[in-house]
């Protein structure tokens, strides 16, 4: 892996995208001084101070793009869920993008492409994760939020927990662009949050209601609404 670390940046998927083609494969960039984080669709990743995570792993796996890819946000929140394990904590996966802990948000991230046309240059997965903060900064967020350090009640040291995501990721990565979501499927369904409840998905500007049954082999939820009627999501937002 090779390591950008920036003193301060708007947004590190920002950086990292707009220099894609000087990047090489497997490049992670990183600060602890992000002025304009951003999540999806046009949304904030709001700044939580210094000894906290903003980090995007640049990857080139080939110039097309394959299903696979897609996925990859879903092996991230694996690998930073395992790694928050190690501090003995019990995350849950709410599909596609997020990390709870205790039914609150404590990491995001946001997969990006960057192509020329057909041609795939670069995608940039970026994770933002809160590790050392306030309350009187979560509850400003929009929805409820927490950090490692309030669930666990201690400082945590952020390179080490860097180095931990990044180290899981590499040993996982290669296998897991050979054999797809089923590599991860079994580990990524037993930390998956609403699973077999009732839920609203957002689709757009579509609401589905319905039972939350399983996660395919492609990494799509299935929902099941009130006339039996079966949706497979690629994207959306729980609500
Ligand atoms: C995400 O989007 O959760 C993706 C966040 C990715 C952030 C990383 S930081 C490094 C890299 N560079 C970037 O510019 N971004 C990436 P989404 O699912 O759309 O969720 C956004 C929502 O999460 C917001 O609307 C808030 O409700 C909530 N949120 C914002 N900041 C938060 C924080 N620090 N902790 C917990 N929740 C937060």
């Amino acid at each position: 892996m090779n390591y950008i670390y920036l003193e301060e940046v708007d947004s590190t998927n920002k950086y990292a995208k707009e220099r894609v083609h000087d990047l090489e494969d497997m490049t992670v960039v990183y600060t602890y001084n992000q002025t304009a984080g951003r999540g999806r669709l046009n949304r904030k990743w709001s700044y939580a101070g210094t000894d906290n995570i903003y980090a995007s792993i640049v990857l080139k796996p080939s110039d097309r793009m394959l299903e696979v890819y897609s996925n990859l946000t879903q092996l991230l929140c694996l690998v930073l869920s395992q790694t928050f394990e190690e501090y003995g904590v019990k995350p849950k996966i709410k599909w596609p993008n997020d990390i709870q802990i205790n039914k609150k948000k404590i990491s995001g991230i946001l997969a990006e492409a960057v192509n020329d046309g057909y041609k795939l240059l670069g995608l940039v997965l970026g994770f933002g994760v809160n590790l050392n903060t306030t309350k009187e900064f979560l509850d400003k967020i929009d929805q409820p939020a927490t950090s490692l350090n309030i669930e666990i009640g201690y400082e945590i040291d952020k390179e080490e927990f860097l180095k931990k995501v990044l180290n899981r990721f590499c040993l996982m990565y290669n296998s897991f662009i050979k054999k797809g979501f089923l590599l991860i499927r079994e580990e990524y369904k037993s930390r998956a949050a609403f699973l077999s409840e009732e839920i609203t998905v957002k689709v757009f500007d579509k609401s589905i209601v319905g039972k939350a049954v399983d996660i395919t082999e492609n990494g799509a939820l299935t929902l099941v609404d009130n006339d039996n009627k079966e949706h497979i999501l690629l994207i959306g937002d729980i609500l």
